[in-house]
């Protein structure tokens, strides 16, 4: 291939040789001399009073080790898990211990480690820790946990409120709304999903006390803030003497960004027992520990004119964080939900107002799209059922409303300035690869005979790249959010990458090779993507919100300009030549208009083998760069779903799905394709089928495996149709936005369009998620579907 052809093919992963011949090398992959093993004793009650915990027992079964309680790590200083994100001054923020110590407050909350010379003595000997409970009433409805005598979660949180947070203009929305010429209305719950990656969490303490240094290996998607955290707030460490490490890693969907306390179990008890010490979930484990998503119950209004154009949104939530603040919980149903709330159109007037809200049960955070999703639920919900209600084909409706390609940078009256975009030009690409016309005619004869064929709509847009260090402090982010790299060209001119992201699924290791080979001119082979290991990459802010390629790329690039800058003057220096007579092409320094050239490998061994060397340069050809963006990235696109429903069962079949999606400039559009499926997997999945159930007596997880929670299967879905628009992002050097949580955002609220499509004509508005046949059958013979 044409070195300088990197950028926008279809390259396939390079990481994939290692995965597909399992020689993947994850946390649990890692065996280290001596090492012990952590399981960790959960609460099985959503509330109680810790009265005791007896460990005797546990202490004497063979191969134990030693059993730590939440006490002894209080007492030994251990302090509480931090949360990154500040909502306003009165936030309340309780501790978070990594054992419970004075009461458990959900079930699976930690009260005992158990560590031993392998896992099942460990597991065995978990089973002989007595733990005298006293049981309180629990809460698990964000909603009840704010009526007046509810069960109180923490007493430094009255009422179970942690935050009360508005955007927008109050009174002009309201305004607007009481003179609107229709008003649509929904409530509805965005329900609480539970992420399930591959693999399941692990982390492996590992101190070594002859260097006083320790190596926390762990399965996250953000190493070095880990490595914060756990130094500066929980253990306090010197940060010099720890060094963590984020092997491979089987996907994280969001449930790996935070720092867990097995993380803070397994790097203290290494320390305190001079041993590693490993923990490894066991898939039940994960559903109660990993944080959980979404989670929100809204009241959502839309006002019009009498030309179908929005005139104002309110939007009330109650977010449901859980027993404790997981690190990015506070800002998740906030600035990532009320900002996205204009959606692609021009709303005058929005104002939202989210409380966020304490119950028992296991902590909500970020879960793919993270705030977005739930934003484009309430606005493609709203503006598709407006259209019903006003007999206006939604993709008309939409049409009036679009934000449109001259009107950029557009100013939104929720805080965010989009830079760029063309909504109608993806809507109208879609509904072209449909054939939007014919689908609605065919809807019409399926009608005439009985069968409910639906046609659902999604317009998204997203903020992602997060983002700029600014703004993140404006907002009460407790960290910067600008992105890494190291490039160190070696004498052979072989090159290696070091990126503060971590790719977990993404692909990194050749989206970014592709770059750099791209600049460089030089064959992919021989460059070497390394991430997840903070010994020897430079302070990164790992990878969520789709941000690697937007600001790590751009970090990458960045560092390469200066490469690029370095490399060309020991060119001119090698042909004698002035540097702006050179041109670099393929890899080639030329002299303009002549055949003289050196080639990059050649500069490289130069650089290095500094013989013949400009006498005011440094030797040797490696350049760091730390990118802080100017502004989020935009993505957006047009989705449509085509379904049918059985009228005898309610049963969803999805028969097509297809997107378009602007992500800017492509760097390699198979990686990028593959990202749009899995998240439309994870959308449909939130729409037909995923939903944490808990009992609201008693506060157990009652869809605790994955027996009960049911994930989408490869025969639930449809070969998906796929197209693409670019408009480059104007201030990033890539022109690139972000693609890792598009399809999940779009998917939801598309899907369920496309149902409520389907039943409109029999007096159906609206049906709880997930859309089991059960809820769907129940809505088309009028009776109550909340059960
Ligand atoms: N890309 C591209 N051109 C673009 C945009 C992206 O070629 N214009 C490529 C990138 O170079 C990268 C991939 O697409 O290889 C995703 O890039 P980006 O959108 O920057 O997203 P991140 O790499 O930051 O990934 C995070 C995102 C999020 S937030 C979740 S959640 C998610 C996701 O990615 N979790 C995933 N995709 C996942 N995929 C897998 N397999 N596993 C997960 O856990």
């Amino acid at each position: 291939m044409e070195a300088r052809t990197y950028i926008g093919a279809p390259v396939r992963r390079v990481e994939d040789r290692r995965f597909v011949t399992g020689r993947g090398r994850y946390t649990d992959d890692i065996v280290l001399p001596g090492m012990l093993y952590a399981w960790i004793v959960r609460s099985p009650h959503a509330h109680a009073r810790i009265r005791a915990i007896h460990t005797e027992k546990a202490r004497q079964h063979p191969g134990v080790v030693a059993v730590f309680t939440g006490k002894d790590m209080l007492d030994d200083g251990v302090g509480s898990l931090p949360t990154g994100w500040q909502i306003g001054a009165d936030m309340k923020e309780p501790p978070h211990y990594a054992l419970a110590v004075d009461k458990v407050r959900y079930v699976g909350d930690g009260v005992a480690v158990v560590i031993a010379e392998t896992k099942a003595a460990a597991r065995d000997a978990a089973e002989l820790v007595e733990v005298d409970y006293e049981e309180l009433p629990a809460v698990v409805d964000a909603a009840e946990a704010l009526k007046e005598g509810a069960p109180l979660v923490h007493d430094e949180a009255p009422g179970n409120l942690c935050y009360v947070w508005e955007l927008g203009d109050r009174e002009a929305t309201d305004r607007a709304l009481a003179t609107a010429h229709h008003v649509t209305r929904l409530e509805f719950v965005n329900q609480r999903l539970i992420p399930n990656a591959i693999e399941p969490r692990a982390a492996i303490g590992h101190y070594d006390p002859g260097r006083d240094e320790l190596t926390l290996y762990t399965s996250s998607q953000n190493p070095h803030l880990i490595r914060l955290l756990l130094c500066a707030f929980v253990l306090n460490l010197p940060e010099h003497k720890v060094r963590v490490i984020s092997p491979d890693v089987g996907g994280g969907f969001g449930s790996k960004i935070f720092h867990y306390p097995e993380e803070v179990i397994c790097a203290w008890s290494s320390r305190k027992l001079g041993r590693p010490v490993k923990w490894t979930a066991v898939r039940s484990e994960s559903f109660v520990s990993d944080a959980h998503g979404r989670d929100h119950i809204t009241t959502a209004e839309m006002g019009f004119d009498r030309d179908g154009r929005i005139v104002g949104l309110r939007v009330r939530t109650i977010a449901n964080l859980g027993a404790y603040l997981s690190t990015f919980a506070p800002g998740v149903p906030t600035w990532l939900y009320g900002t996205l709330l204009a959606g692609q159109y021009k709303t005058p007037h929005i104002h939202v107002e989210v409380k966020g809200v304490f119950t028992n049960t296991t902590p909500v955070d970020a879960y793919r799209g993270a705030g977005r999703p739930e934003a484009t639920y309430v606005v493609e919900r709203l503006v598709d059922l407006a259209a019903h209600e006003m007999g206006i084909d939604p993709a008309e409706l939409r049409r009036r409303n679009f934000i449109q390609p001259d009107e950029f940078p557009y100013q939104t009256p929720v805080v965010l300035q989009y830079d760029s975009g063309n909504y109608e030009g993806a809507l109208n690409k879609v509904l072209e690869m449909a054939d939007y016309e014919q689908l609605r005619e065919e809807q019409k004869r399926a009608r005439e005979q009985g069968r409910l064929l639906g046609i659902g709509l999604s317009c998204y847009i997203e903020a992602c790249g997060l983002a700029p260090s600014k703004v993140a402090g404006a907002i009460g982010v407790r960290a910067g959010l600008y992105e890494s790299a190291a490039i160190r060209v070696l004498p052979t001119g072989k090159v290696q990458v070091f990126t503060g992201t971590h790719s977990h699924g993404q692909g990194h290791e050749t989206t970014f090779a592709q770059i750099v080979a791209h600049e460089l001119g030089i064959p992919l082979e021989d460059v070497e993507v390394i991430h997840g290991d903070t010994a020897e990459i430079p302070f990164g802010m790992g990878t969520y919100g789709s941000r690697s390629l937007a600001t790590g790329g751009s970090a990458i690039y960045r560092a390469l300009e200066k490469i690029k800058a370095k490399a060309r003057k020991i060119a001119a220096h090698k042909l004698e030549v002035a540097e702006e007579d050179l041109e670099f092409r393929n890899g080639q320094f030329i002299v303009k208009g002549t055949d003289r050239a050196i080639g990059f490998g050649d500069v490289a061994l130069t650089a290095y083998v500094p013989h013949d060397y400009p006498e005011d340069l440094e030797p040797g050809l490696e350049e760091n760069a730390f990118y802080d963006p100017a502004n989020f990235t935009f993505p957006f696109g047009a989705h449509l779903s085509v379904v049918e429903v059985d009228p005898e069962t309610g049963k969803v079949k999805l028969l097509r799905y297809l997107a378009v999606d602007d992500v800017g400039r492509i760097i390699n559009p198979m990686i990028v394709e593959g990202q749009i499926h899995g998240g439309v997997a994870q959308g449909v999945g939130q729409a037909l089928l995923e939903g944490a159930a808990y009992d609201r007596e008693n506060g157990q997880l009652l869809t605790g495996s994955l027996l009960d929670y049911a994930l989408p299967r490869a025969d639930d879905l449809p070969s998906f149709e796929i197209g693409h628009q670019e408009t480059p992002c104007p201030h990033n050097p890539l022109g690139a936005k972000g693609a890792g949580e598009a399809g999940t955002i779009a998917a939801t609220a598309c899907v369920v369009n496309a149902v409520i499509d389907a039943l409109y004509h029999l007096g159906v508005r609206d049906i709880p998620m997930p859309l089991t046949p059960e809820r769907v059958w129940r809505a088309m013979k009028g009776l109550p579907t909340d059960g």
